[in-house]
């Protein structure tokens, strides 16, 4: 049967790559991201190419106001997510404490974990009184562990994980599961946006290594949603090969 699927941040990386997997299954998609051109692309990539039915909408997850009119009035036939992929999230400038960027902060703080209880938010009433469906939370090995000039990335990764645990707890009794993802280095636009649009740092995060692809962390999502219903796999931390944890990997050159 159908799944209906909500991912956040579909419009790049593990969000698009996700988007793309639902679509081959023949699953019916929602689809959300700030860049609307990217989404009304993706939308007839998956309309189009997959023959699935897709849903996008444009909003910024920061925006509680935004999050309520799009996903807290989802229209006749979109109401029933089976599936959501709280994905959309970033990381902003990398520095020791005393020289933070508080606007960087807020950003993530704001997206990383403010975004992600607001779609929460709208989305899980519909699954209790269902009482069915799925939540995924792309939480991050920085959820894990903390590393130099991260400290607030890593928080907010923390909270998701710490999220991801309480509200398994708080869903149980509604049938509803909960599963944290925890990616190591995944190269999609991620780098890109924590070094603020400077191409060469970015790359030069994945030199010498074989990263993970929004592909592979999509493929555990699916996996992951594919089980019988009696089985919930709560945490899965995924690195590539090449890396054992947030500080230690080794390079080819
Ligand atoms: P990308 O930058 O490629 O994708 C991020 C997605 O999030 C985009 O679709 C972006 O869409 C969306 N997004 C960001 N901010 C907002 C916002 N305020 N409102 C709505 N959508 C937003 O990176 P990834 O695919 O790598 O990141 C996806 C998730 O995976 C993030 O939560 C990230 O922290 C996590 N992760 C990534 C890892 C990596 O190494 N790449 C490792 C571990 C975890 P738009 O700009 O159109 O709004
Ligand atoms: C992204 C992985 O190690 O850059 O969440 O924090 S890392």
């Amino acid at each position: 049967m159908k799944r209906t699927v909500l991912i956040t941040g579909a419009t790049s990386g593990i969000g698009e790559a996700t988007a793309k997997k639902y679509a081959e299954a023949s699953d019916r998609l929602i689809i959300t991201g700030r860049r609307k051109d990217k989404l009304d692309r993706l939308a007839e990539q998956l309309s189009s190419g997959y023959g699935a039915g897709v849903l996008s909408l444009c909003f910024d997850v920061r925006d509680k106001d935004q999050v309520e009119k799009h996903l807290g009035n989802l229209p006749a036939g979109w109401d029933k997510v089976d599936i959501l992929v709280n994905n959309a999230g970033l990381a902003v400038g990398l520095s020791h404490i005393d020289e933070g960027v508080i606007d960087d902060w807020d950003r993530m703080i704001d997206t990383n974990v403010k975004g992600l209880l607001y779609v929460t938010r709208a989305i899980s009433p519909g699954m209790v009184s269902r009482n069915s469906g799925h939540i995924i939370n792309i939480a991050s090995i920085a959820g894990k562990e903390v590393y130099e000039n991260g400290s607030v990335y890593c928080a907010s990764k923390h909270a998701v994980d710490a999220l991801s645990r309480a509200m398994r707890i708080d869903l149980l009794k509604h049938g509803i599961k909960v599963t944290n993802i925890a990616p190591g280095m995944v190269e999609t636009e991620f780098s890109l946006v924590r070094f603020k649009g400077d191409n060469e740092k970015a790359s030069a995060v994945y030199s010498g290594i074989e990263p993970l692809t929004g592909e592979d962390i999509a493929e555990a999502i699916f996996y992951c949603t594919g089980l019988p219903d009696h089985v919930c796999i709560n945490d899965l931390v995924i690195t590539p090969k090449a890396q054992a944890n947030a500080t230690n990997n080794v390079r080819k050159n």
